[in-house]
C-alpha cells in the first residue's frame, strides 16, 4: 500500500507539472473555445514538403517522450530542430521520461482537459479505444487531403491501415514503426562447433537438431580436456517459443494466432500440436540438452558462455548475432565461419517459420479540442514524409554520414560516438512519428550479417496484428485473459520439466475451457474478422 501511495503521489506531481506547462503554453488562446486558428494564408497550399504554413511565428504544443539517454535533450537535437525549421513551425514540447510515460500521460488523457495540440499516446496505444470513444482525438481520415505523405504510405501498407482503423471505420492516429521482417528472432549457431561436429549445413529438422545437441553434449567441443563443461544449447525461456513453436505449427508468441486453415486458435490449447511441442521440450530437458534452470537463464549468462567457448546454439533477436555474440568467441575473425550466425528455422511436424514483430511502434493523435487542428495535422504529416524519415535514420549529410561517388551512404567516424549521435537526435521515435530503417542498421553490421538477415526474411510470418477492441470485447479480455495466460504458462513449465505428467494434458485442456477460453476465442475471432474486412477496403 505504501508503495502504491508514493507512486501515485509521484505521478500526480508529474501530471501537475505537465498540466501547468500545457496551460501556460496555451494561455494566450481562449481555452474554453475550440475556434480554429488560421493555418496559413488563403492561397497557400501544403503539398507534403515543407513549409506547412507561410505564416511566421506559428507554434504547436506537444507531449512526447524524452530520450532513453539522460544526457540527451531531444528538444535541442539538431534533427528535431531541422524538422521544425522545414515546417516553419515551432513545437513547444513537454517531454516525459520513458519510465514515467504511461503513469503521467494516462491520467492526463483520462482528465481530458489542458491537452496539447498533439500527443504521443501511452505505450499500450489505446487498445480498447477509450480515448477514441471519449472523443479526445480528431479523426484524421477526414483530413487526408491535408496528409499526402501519411495517406499515401497507408495505401502502400494495407495491413497497418487495417490495424489503425477503429471499429467506427475512422483512422485517429499516425504511427511510428519498428522493423518487422528484418532483425527478427532466429536460431543462431556457433559455426565453428557446427563444422567441428561434421555438419556441412545447419540442421533442417528437429531430429537433425537433437542429433547435433547430443554430439555437443558428449564431445570436448572447446578442446580443454573436459567433456562436461559444454552447454549444447543456451536459450532464454522467452526465446524458446520462437525457436521451436513453428516446427509444430504454433505461433506461441502471439498466443492467439491464425492457423493455416484460416481459423483463430489459442496456441497453448492446441490438443495435438502443443502436446507434441511439450513432449519435444520435455525430451530435451530430460536428456540435459535444455538447461535445468532454463526459466531463469539470462542473455548475460549466454554471452559469458560464448566468451568461454562453452555453447553451440542460441536464439535471439537478429541484430545480436554479430555485435553481441560473435565478438565474444575467442576465434572470431570477422567471418561467418568463425562467428555465431543466424540460420533457417527448424521443421518438425510442420514446416518451420519465424514469428516477426508487429510494425506499429507508437501512436500520435491530434486532440479534438485543439485550436490548431489543421496545423497539427500538417505537421504530423510533414514529420512523416520520406525526406524526414531519411533524416531520422541517417542524420545530417557531412555530419553523421557521407555519400560516396557511387551514391552509397555510410556513417562517419563521429557517428560511431553513440552519445554524439543520440544528441544529434538520431531515430527520434519519442518525439516524432519515426519509422525504423533496415538500410541504416545494415550500415552498422558486418556484410555476412546483412546477407544472413536478408536470407531469413523469406521465413518471417506476421504475428497477431494490432486490432482495436470494442468495449464489450475489452471486458471479456480484461476479465479472463491474464488468469488464463498465467495458468497456461505455469503448466508449460510443469510439463517441460516433468513436474506435471503429459498424461494429464487433457485435464489441462479442460481447465483452460473452464477459464473461459471459448469466450476469449470468440472475441479474438470477431476482432480478426474486423481486421480482415478493413484490410479488404
Ligand atoms: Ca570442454
Amino acid at each position: 500500500m505504501k508503495n502504491n501511495h508514493s507512486r501515485l503521489v509521484k505521478a500526480t506531481a508529474l501530471l501537475c507539472a505537465v498540466s501547468l506547462a500545457a496551460t501556460s503554453l496555451t494561455a494566450c488562446g481562449d481555452s474554453s473555445s475550440t475556434t480554429e486558428n488560421a493555418v496559413a494564408s488563403p492561397d497557400f497550399v501544403y503539398d507534403g514538403t515543407g513549409p506547412i504554413t507561410d505564416l511566421d511565428g506559428m507554434t504547436l504544443t506537444c507531449v512526447a517522450q524524452a530520450s532513453n539517454y539522460s544526457n540527451v535533450d531531444m528538444t535541442q537535437a539538431e534533427i528535431v530542430k531541422k524538422v521544425q525549421e522545414g515546417a516553419n513551425v515551432t513545437i513547444d514540447y513537454t517531454l516525459v521520461n520513458p519510465t514515467n510515460y504511461n503513469d503521467t500521460v494516462k491520467p492526463m488523457l483520462a482528465a481530458g482537459s489542458d491537452l496539447p495540440d498533439f500527443i504521443r499516446l501511452p505505450d499500450d496505444m489505446d487498445p480498447n479505444q477509450s480515448y477514441i470513444n471519449s472523443g479526445l482525438f480528431e479523426p484524421l481520415d477526414t483530413h487526408f487531403d491535408e496528409m499526402p505523405n501519411f495517406s499515401k504510405w497507408l495505401d502502400e501498407n494495407p495491413s497497418v491501415k487495417a490495424s489503425l482503423t477503429a471499429s467506427d471505420g475512422h483512422i485517429y492516429y499516425v504511427c511510428g514503426t519498428n522493423v518487422s521482417d528484418t532483425f527478427q528472432p532466429c536460431i543462431m549457431y556457433n559455426m565453428k562447433w557446427l563444422a567441428d561436429a561434421g555438419f556441412s549445413e545447419v540442421p533442417s529438422t528437429t531430429d537433425e537438431f537433437v542429433e547435433l545437441l547430443r554430439y555437443y553434449k558428449t564431445h570436448d567441443m572447446n578442446g580443454n580436456g573436459d567433456t562436461n563443461d559444454e552447454y549444447p544449447m543456451s536459450v532464454t525461456a522467452e526465446m524458446l517459443p520462437y525457436m521451436f513453436g513453428p516446427a509444430f505449427g504454433l505461433d506461441l508468441i502471439s498466443g492467439f494466432y491464425v492457423k493455416d486453415d484460416g481459423t483463430v486458435a489459442y496456441a497453448q490449447a492446441e490438443s495435438e500440436d502443443y502436446k507434441a511441442y511439450l513432449t519435444f521440450l520435455n525430451q530435451l530437458y530430460t536428456e540435459g540438452l535444455l538447461d535445468v534452470d532454463y526459466t531463469t537463464l539470462t542473455r548475460d549468462q549466454i554471452i559469458a558462455r560464448f566468451a568461454n567457448d562453452q555453447t553451440g546454439v542460441t536464439c535471439d533477436w537478429g541484430y545480436q548475432m554479430d555485435m553481441t555474440y560473435s565478438v565474444q568467441l575467442p576465434y572470431y575473425d570477422g567471418t561467418r565461419a568463425t562467428g555465431v550466425s543466424g540460420a533457417k528455422p527448424l521443421s518438425g511436424t510442420h514446416e518451420g517459420f519465424y514469428v516477426g514483430r508487429d510494425p506499429i511502434g507508437s501512436l500520435w493523435g491530434v486532440t479534438a479540442a485543439s485550436s490548431n487542428i489543421d496545423l497539427a495535422i500538417r505537421f504530423l504529416d510533414y514529420a512523416f514524409s520520406e525526406a524526414n524519415q531519411d533524416m531520422y535514420c541517417w542524420g545530417i549529410e557531412g555530419e553523421s554520414y557521407v555519400v560516396d561517388e557511387n551514391g552509397n551512404r555510410e556513417f562517419t567516424e563521429q557517428a560511431s560516438d553513440n552519445t554524439w549521435l543520440q544528441q544529434l537526435g538520431i531515430n527520434p521515435a519519442g518525439v516524432l512519428p519515426a519509422r525504423q530503417s533496415t538500410e541504416a542498421t545494415y550500415a552498422l553490421v558486418s556484410d555476412w550479417h546483412e546477407e544472413v538477415d536478408q536470407e531469413l526474411i523469406q521465413y518471417v510470418r506476421s504475428p497477431w496484428p494490432f486490432i482495436f477492441a470494442e468495449s464489450d470485447e475489452a471486458e471479456v479480455v480484461s476479465n479472463y485473459l491474464v488468469d488464463l495466460e498465467t495458468y497456461a504458462d505455469e503448466m508449460e513449465v510443469a510439463f517441460i520439466t516433468g513436474t506435471a505428467s503429459l498424461d494429464t494434458f487433457d485435464d489441462y485442456l479442460a481447465t483452460l475451457e473452464s477459464m473461459h477460453l471459448s469466450d476469449l476465442l470468440e472475441v479474438r475471432t470477431a476482432q480478426y474478422e474486423r481486421y480482415q474486412a478493413a484490410s479488404a477496403t
